[in-house]
């Protein structure tokens, strides 16, 4: 939106073009949103305890966690309100990309919501159906893949892309709505899987979002496209405003969910933010490198699934508890060393999919 003031006002003074400069734009998007959820954060707090907002925790899971009971939950809110209010100050408006991310992000969002709401007016950790919420999911991301399908305006925005191949880009075809149903149900449910001790979800959100910056501005910008022999796909690069904007508003929200939390996400935070995360890797063309990125969020599903299946099909456990960071805690490691463990190995997932622009 400011973008339209810039324009304007730099008839009269060519200073304003700077807000022309879509970096600078993204660092503006960073602070706003981390301003907003640092400012707006102890207020929404108060406000959650007021109305008793509080976490119902399972009495199956890990003892330690008893004593999170009725911490404020769905914080995730106040994450979701930064991110859009800064996206809508710093992002070109007039860009698609810009809206598809929005609202996609926001329909996960309002799914977790419910979830959130339900679980606090009927006093259980149940919320919504698995049922239910997979298939308000499921018709999101279809919805999107297939608006995204129909008005792909070159091959390159319907490719898949193989790290260290530069050559290598598949026509996916129909089979683009799957792989973009897998990313965004998947990263929107393995985020929300993964947010199960304090800050352990929100970092690597913030990392894997930073790293989608680099990735939306290269292969928005036609030079560095081609310099990094990735596919240039016009006007992708707006998104860097939004990650920038999740970035900020995470670290914001970091600063509250960090160990001892004053507040959860919620499913409102986590299922929003997973769908953020996968519908940027797609718009960017990079889903396998998302994968790697995202492999705290993955090595936690895979627990998940891992440790159902073989309890349905041998009656044993494989862990002592899934998801992942729960067998740890049951090892015995503190909370903040299991967190601080993933994140490190984020940081290199992080780094290592970063490494893949440059070796092609
Ligand atoms: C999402 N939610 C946390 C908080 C957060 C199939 C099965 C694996 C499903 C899974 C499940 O229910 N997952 C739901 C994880 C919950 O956090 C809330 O949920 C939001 C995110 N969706 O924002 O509002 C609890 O996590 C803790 N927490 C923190 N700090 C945070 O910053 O400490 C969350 C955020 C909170 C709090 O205690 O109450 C969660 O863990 O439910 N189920 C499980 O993960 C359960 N695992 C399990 O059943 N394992 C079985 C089989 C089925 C795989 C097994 O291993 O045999 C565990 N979770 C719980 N109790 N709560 C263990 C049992």
């Amino acid at each position: 939106m400011l973008v339209y003031l810039a324009d304007y006002l730099s008839q009269y003074h060519t200073g304003f073009n700077v807000f022309q400069y879509l970096t600078l734009r993204t660092i503006l998007g960073v602070l706003t949103a981390l301003l907003i959820s640092l400012v707006v954060g102890p207020v929404m707090i108060r406000r959650l305890s007021f109305y008793q907002i509080g976490q119902q925790v399972r009495s199956d899971g890990p003892e330690s966690h008893f004593s999170k009971a009725g911490t404020p939950t769905m914080g995730g809110a106040l994450i979701l309100v930064a991110i859009a209010v800064s996206t809508l100050l710093w992002a070109d408006l007039d860009n698609r990309y810009v809206w598809v991310v929005l609202l996609v992000t926001l329909a996960f969002g309002a799914i977790g919501w419910v979830d959130d709401y339900r679980k606090l007016v009927y006093g259980n950790s149940k919320g919504l159906s698995a049922k239910t919420k997979y298939f308000w999911q499921s018709l999101a991301a279809l919805a999107t893949g297939l608006y995204l399908y129909s008005f792909a305006q070159s091959p390159a925005e319907t490719e898949l892309i193989v790290p260290f191949f530069k050559d290598v880009a598949i026509p996916l075809g129909g089979w683009y709505l799957l792989t973009t149903y897998l990313v965004v149900v998947g990263s929107s449910n393995a985020v929300n899987l993964t947010d199960g001790l304090d800050g352990l979800a929100i970092l690597p959100t913030v990392l894997v979002a930073s790293a989608l910056v680099v990735f939306a501005y290269a292969t928005g910008h036609v030079y560095y496209a081609k310099y990094l022999g990735i596919p240039y796909i016009r006007d992708v690069g707006e998104v860097a405003v939004f990650c920038g904007a999740i970035a900020g508003a995470g670290l914001g929200f970091l600063w509250f969910n960090t160990y001892p939390a004053q507040v959860f996400m919620g499913d409102v935070g986590a299922l929003a933010l997973g769908a953020a995360l996968g519908i940027v890797a797609v718009l960017v063309r990079q889903e396998l490198v998302f994968f790697v990125m995202t492999g705290v969020f993955v090595m936690e599903t895979v627990s998940v699934i891992l440790q159902v299946a073989s309890f349905k099909l041998t009656g044993r456990r494989i862990f002592r508890m899934a998801p992942l960071h729960h067998h740890f805690e049951l090892k015995g490691w503190p909370e903040p060393r299991v967190i601080v463990r993933f994140w490190i190995i984020t940081v290199v997932l992080v780094l290592s999919g970063l490494a893949t622009l440059k070796i092609r």
